[in-house]
């Protein structure tokens, strides 16, 4: 009960200090509405949030890390990668240790399996006093965010990698928090151009940063095939060796993968794998000639038209094909979803498609997997189980799937891959340009037909990559949109103001910056001087 009171009364404080605010850019760099200093530039906004001004928990060479024991190995994962975070800034990185009794003054203390109904499967409370810092949360999920949270209070040189000892305080405060959506998604085309293993894992850190829980990892399409299939190798061998452009390409081992399921595992990430069919396989198409109609395998192909490749979905070896796929995919991957693509056929006619579409559910649900598919499949005769992926503007095109679970991806709105504005040189345009207020100011719920509304179980961020090509092209499209689409797929709807939003977003500008992103410098946004 007392629980309850105080999180209506936080919850009031956040939303009052945005409902008051002018709808107007700030002045001053890093200042709020009514030209306040920011108190905390914490993203996604938490559901109650109360910060002091002026007195703060220092952290110092004697501080301590100490976490309750759990099931969950990730509690321990987490508080190593707390005190990583922290050693940057201390002559060496501060002690963890399991609990045992009441920690020593001055700890900061994580626990996991906190019986409070508030907090749900993912949220968590932060209390910053003058006697230390106790994070609790009923999951280690919740213990995670509460960690994020924590992160981004503590001062923007944190994130320098190199050690360099100085002062670390945080402001005093209480935060009561829990997500929006189950679904807070983001995606991520390694088909078109390759990632490897290193820059995916960095954009995992990035992303994790603002409670993103599902990586997508578009894993084929015309342009290359990139995961080890062990029955069909020539999918790599030869379909894996070429991206837009002309480049060299690549794929993940089966072994490789597995380690980036790990590591994103640790960051309370699910990824989310996909197969593109039965368009956008070239691929596939020419590296094994059976799967098309006429027998004949296709040139690779490195342009970026889409939809004039299809497999021959009349042939029984089609669907051997699919299975096997599914099958080796699905044995290395924990989380419940296989994403089927769907998207974009302009070869099939609209039975064959729904004929198709029928036909590969069954083998996703097969192999233990709950199938995804972009809203190109919501004609079809769905499962009850697979979950619709809303990309195309208009929301007429999901209705078809009245009682399936929706994720919300507009292209307007929340693909990444669109420019900015008219003078942005990397990104597409075909969905218009997306700058950082668009990408902030909509919600999910309007981009459905309102009665599907109930079925949402989130949003996600595409980052198509025919354009993108190095990691800095990618942090350019990402940030600081992806702090956006963050906000919204956590944050209470009520809550959300774009004048506040700035203010913060600003002060992930020096961050950025410490972490090495290549962000783009909105002009929508009253950034912090960061010479
Ligand atoms: C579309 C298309 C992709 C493109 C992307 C570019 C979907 C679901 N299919 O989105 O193949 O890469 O646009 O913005």
């Amino acid at each position: 009960m007392q629980n309850g009171l105080l999180l209506t009364g936080w919850i009031a404080i956040a939303m009052l200090s945005s409902a008051c605010a002018p709808n107007r850019a700030p002045q001053t760099p890093g200042a709020g509405p009514g030209g306040q200093a920011a108190r905390h530039s914490v993203i996604p906004l938490p559901a109650a949030i109360d910060i002091s001004t002026g007195q703060s928990f220092a952290i110092t060479p004697a501080t301590l890390i100490v976490y309750e024991a759990s099931d969950d190995p990730r509690v321990g994962i987490t508080a190593a990668q707390l005190a990583r975070l922290l050693a940057s800034a201390l002559p060496s990185p501060p002690p963890v240790r399991p609990a045992s009794g009441a920690p020593p003054a001055g700890s900061i203390l994580l626990s996991a399996g906190v019986a409070n109904a508030n907090l749900g499967e993912e949220g968590y409370e932060l209390t910053i006093t003058a006697d230390g810092v106790r994070i609790a949360a009923s999951t280690a999920a919740g213990l995670f965010y509460g960690v994020q949270t924590f992160r981004q209070l503590l001062p923007w040189s944190i994130e320098y990698q190199a050690a360099r000892p100085h002062p670390i305080a945080v402001p005093l405060g209480k935060i009561q928090d829990r997500p929006r959506f189950v679904w807070r998604g983001a995606m991520l085309d390694v088909a078109r151009h390759f990632f490897g293993v290193e820059d995916v894992k960095r954009y995992i850190d990035l992303i994790a940063l603002y409670k993103i829980n599902r990586l997508h990892l578009h894993l084929s399409d015309d342009q290359g095939w990139r995961i080890e299939i062990k029955s069909w190798p020539n999918l790599t061998a030869h379909g894996g060796q070429t991206e837009v452009g002309g480049g060299t390409g690549g794929f993940y081992t089966q072994a490789q993968y597995v380690d980036l399921v790990k590591y994103a595992n640790d960051r309370f990430i699910t990824i989310v794998p996909e197969i593109d069919m039965p368009s956008h396989t070239n691929a596939a198409l020419a590296s094994y000639p059976e799967l098309n109609c006429n027998g004949e395998a296709p040139p690779l192909y490195t342009g970026i038209d889409v939809g004039f490749s299809t497999l021959c979905v009349d042939k029984d070896v089609t669907y051997t094909f699919i299975s096997d796929v599914v099958r080796e995919i699905a044995a290395l991957t924990p989380g419940p979803y296989f994403h089927m693509g769907g998207d974009e056929n302009k070869k099939l006619t609209p039975p064959q498609f729904r004929a198709f579409i029928e036909r590969v559910q069954p083998i996703v649900q097969k192999h233990g997997k709950d199938a995804i598919g972009w809203d190109d499949i919501a004609p079809a005769t769905l499962l009850p189980t697979t979950v619709v992926q809303h990309w195309r503007p208009e929301a007429s095109h999901v209705a078809a799937a009245k009682s399936n679970k929706l994720i919300v991806s507009p292209a307007s709105k929340s693909y990444l891959d669109m420019k900015y504005d008219k003078t942005t040189v990397l990104g597409l345009n075909w969905a218009g340009e997306i700058e950082v207020r668009t990408a902030y100011d909509w919600d999910p719920v309007n981009s459905v037909p309102s009665p599907q509304a109930g079925n949402i179980v989130g949003i996600e961020a595409p980052l198509w990559t025919e354009t993108v090509a190095t990691t800095g092209d990618l942090d350019f499209l990402a940030f600081p949109r992806l702090a956006a689409l963050a906000e919204i797929a956590w944050s209470s709807p009520q809550a959300k103001n774009w004048d506040n939003f700035s203010v913060r977003v600003a002060l992930h500008g020096p961050r950025w910056s410490a972490l090495g992103v290549n962000f783009y410098r909105s002009p929508q946004i009253a950034w912090p001087d960061m010479r």
